[in-house]
């Protein structure tokens, strides 16, 4: 018991430091380095690869992040390695787990899909011995990430300030839709941000509306870049000594995202956009960026053509580019050799004005195929094109199972589902996707054995209430 209760107070030092510290007294024992390689490297481990700890193990984050951007970013953290601890509302917990139920009783896939390998805690930020909690896991954690509307981590009582005081070594992780200046305080979902980050406008056909994108480059974008700046604010504290705050707007990120329609907002201030459509067919440019329809961004003419079966499969077509260094294999493949040499057709410049006509004899090819078919045919003449693939194909594809990208997992109260694993793989961080936790279900072993309270000191905190949801009141008669 003594010895117990030991190892769970050693544990409530921030975890990474315990690491840094191990790492620190290997090297002063270990025989000088013949020749310094990069600063305080230690030796290459001997084990095999993926034998020999995760990427971020030994960093514990407080996950105070609910619907989508923020535990995107948890998420992949915790697939490197990171003990992520999700914080959650007593009672209600993350609001995605009743969201678009499709299992009576069971947790959401929306929340199910966006919080693999985490442990749940439920804690009132707002009660007083919730607070407690919430200073201990401070105290012993390496990262905070949360993505709660402006202000509210600080109407907690959790500023910057506080946190740092608490634990100089804090790294606080925030998303939010907006950076400072005049719409800091605005909350935003997804297609706010798509919208405002600028990549509404430039999605779409030009005489059609603005339109939104399936990918959710607002908030699991949003988590992908709060990921890397949380993965180096923990490197310069191996410098530094301590954290920082790292900030993600959401129409930041989405910008980032959108950056090649930047890049052609200024090109045209020089001369039309000449691999756009519209440039072919002589519809004169505005002073914005336009919708570009299937248009390639690369610089190529690219669209998506029919295949078989269109238009009745929804899905039964190609993304075919008109690259220019493989216009030769494509007019043997589409029946037309004399376009090689032709004056019309033979360069990229005199095709420009006859995409339309290009592209309507390339269709008439793809048609007499499969997608596959397709595919498999300009493939062996190396011509990239993109098979326009279902959903229900991807969760088929037997390649994405080998590598993991698609993972069935098992739930204990909604059982077998697909999820889309960790797309970055590493070889010495081999990732393990475990199902996402049940509200609540790490309370006691995280208070114990992550945090030391005794079990006095549990029961007080349990007893005040801080932990669970307040009893229903009973209706007036
Ligand atoms: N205990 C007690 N209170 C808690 C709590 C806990 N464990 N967890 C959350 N709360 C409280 C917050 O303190 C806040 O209270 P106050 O407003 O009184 O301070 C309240 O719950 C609501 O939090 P919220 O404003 O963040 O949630 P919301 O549903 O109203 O808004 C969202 C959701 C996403 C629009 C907003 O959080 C936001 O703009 N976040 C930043 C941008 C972002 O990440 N958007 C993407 C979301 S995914 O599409």
């Amino acid at each position: 018991m003594a010895k117990k209760q030991k190892k769970a107070k050693a544990k409530s030092k921030p975890a990474a430091k315990k690491i840094v510290k191990k790492l620190a007294a290997k090297k002063t024992s270990a025989k000088p380095a013949a020749k310094k390689t990069n600063g305080n490297a230690p030796r290459p481990s001997s084990k095999p690869y993926g034998k020999d700890g995760k990427a971020l193990t030994g960093v514990r984050i407080l996950d105070f992040t609910h619907v989508q951007s923020g535990p995107t970013c948890t998420q992949l953290l915790a697939w490197f390695g990171a003990d992520v601890i999700k914080v959650e509302r007593p009672g209600v917990g993350d609001i995605t787990r009743g969201q678009l139920v499709d299992v009576k009783g069971a947790d959401s896939l929306y929340f199910t899909m966006l919080n693999h390998n985490k442990r749940s805690i439920t804690i009132d930020s707002k009660h007083p011995q919730g607070m407690r909690v919430l200073n201990a896991l401070i105290k012993s954690c390496d990262v905070l990430v949360e993505n709660f509307a402006p202000g509210a981590l600080d109407r907690m009582g959790l500023t910057w300030e506080y946190i740092h005081k608490l634990n100089p070594r804090m790294i606080v992780a925030s998303v939010k839709g907006f950076g400072p200046g005049p719409y800091e305080d605005c909350k935003v979902y997804e297609n706010v941000a798509q919208c405002a980050g600028g990549s509404a406008s430039t999605t779409g056909f030009r005489d059609g509306p603005p339109l939104v994108t399936g990918a959710q480059i607002g908030d699991s974008g949003t988590g992908l870049h709060l990921a890397l700046g949380i993965v180096s604010a923990l490197y310069q504290r191996i410098r530094t000594g301590r954290g920082q705050k790292v900030l993600c707007a959401m129409q930041d990120g989405v910008l980032n995202l959108s950056r090649v329609k930047l890049r052609d907002q200024q090109r045209l201030a020089h001369g039309p956009l000449t691999e756009y459509s519209q440039y072919g067919e002589g519809i004169p440019f505005g002073d914005a960026t336009p919708r570009a329809g299937n248009d390639s961004g690369g610089g190529q003419p690219g669209r998506i053509l029919k295949c078989k079966g269109a238009p009745q499969d929804p899905d039964a077509y190609i993304y075919f580019i008109t690259q220019a260094p493989v216009w030769g294999p494509i007019c043997d493949l589409i029946g037309e050799p004399t376009w090689k040499t032709d004056p019309e057709f033979a360069t990229p410049r005199a095709r420009l004005p006859k995409l339309n006509q290009i592209f309507a004899r390339i269709e008439e090819w793809t048609m007499t195929m499969t997608k596959f078919e397709v595919m498999n045919a300009c493939n062996a003449v190396d011509i990239p094109v993109g098979p326009i693939l279902s959903m229900k194909e991807l969760a088929e594809e037997k390649s994405l199972r080998d590598t993991g990208t698609v993972v069935e997992v098992d739930h204990p109260t909604r059982g077998k589902y697909l999820s889309v694993g960790n797309p970055i793989k590493m070889s010495d961080s081999i990732t393990e996707v475990e199902r996402s936790p049940l509200l609540g279900e790490h309370t006691d072993e995280i208070l114990t054995k992550v945090l030391g309270f005794k079990a006095a000191e549990v029961a007080e905190i349990k007893n005040s209430g801080a932990l669970s949801a307040p009893e229903k009141k009973e209706k007036a008669a």
